[in-house]
């Protein structure tokens, strides 16, 4: 199957507003054939970023976080993502390099609709400089992504654990954006759980929420060093 990315924002790495955004700006990438796109018949080569995981666990919704942008559709009850949409940014003049942040639809939903998901994932993995596998503090059935994980053999060198509704982990508070101590002590129980059931090491589980965007600047900081790998030295 051929991969074709579906751009919905295409812009200036200035306009991407992350802490350490400026590592980013006109630095050259590692030229590997894993990395090439066309655009427009024109050879690229990215950055790649992609977001998997299960479907309604906030994988659109934490992309929009980070683009500070509605760009990416994201549904209370339905599964809305069922293509590869990118929001792509231009590191350099000649706009040949980018980074690209890629929404790929979520498993779990649908075991013969899952086979073709995750055949996606195995190209786009091959094509990726950093995985981002979103799973959710509040829930606690992890077997589909552990399915995921032993088919696509995630490993923690090109891969982070995003921990998303940490708003939502047991007691919830209506007060405060900010988990409470409380809440903070059950989040760092699933870290320990989750390091655990995928041997994942805890540095590599960043909790936040893409609700309330906390700690949202830690997962940035984690991908980026991810991403810093493909640049060429
Ligand atoms: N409370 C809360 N809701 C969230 C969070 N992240 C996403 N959501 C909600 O979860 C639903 C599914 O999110 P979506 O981004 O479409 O999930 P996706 O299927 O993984 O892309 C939407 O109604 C979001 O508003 C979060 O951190 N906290
Ligand atoms: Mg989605």
């Amino acid at each position: 199957m051929e991969l074709t990315k579906n751009i919905l924002k295409a812009t200036s790495i200035n306009n991407l507003n992350w802490p350490g955004a400026g590592l980013f700006k006109n630095r050259l990438i590692d030229e590997t054939c894993q990395r090439r796109w066309l655009r427009q018949s024109v050879l690229c080569y990215d950055l790649q970023c992609m977001f998997i995981g299960k479907t309604g666990y906030g994988k659109s919704s934490t992309l929009n976080r980070i683009v500070g942008d509605n760009v990416f559709e994201t549904d209370d009850i339905n599964a809305c993502t069922a293509n590869l949409y990118c929001a792509d940014y231009i590191l350099n003049a000649d706009r040949h390099y980018f980074l690209s942040l890629c929404d790929l639809p979520g498993v779990g939903e649908d075991e013969d609709r899952d086979a073709g998901y995750l055949a996606w994932y195995q190209q786009m993995l091959i094509k990726s400089d950093c995985v981002v596998y979103v799973l959710r503090a509040d829930q606690r059935d992890m077997s589909v992504d552990l399915k995921v994980f032993r088919i696509l053999q995630i490993r923690p060198d090109n891969c982070v654990i995003a921990l998303n509704y940490c708003d939502k982990i047991e007691p919830v508070s209506r007060c405060s954006v900010l988990p409470t101590n409380e809440q903070r002590c059950n989040i760092n129980l699933k870290i320990r759980d989750i390091s655990r059931t995928f041997n994942f090491p805890v540095t590599q589980i960043l909790p936040y929420s893409a609700y309330t965007g906390w700690n949202i600047g830690a997962l940035l900081y984690a991908m980026s060093g991810k991403l810093s790998c493909g640049f060429r030295t």
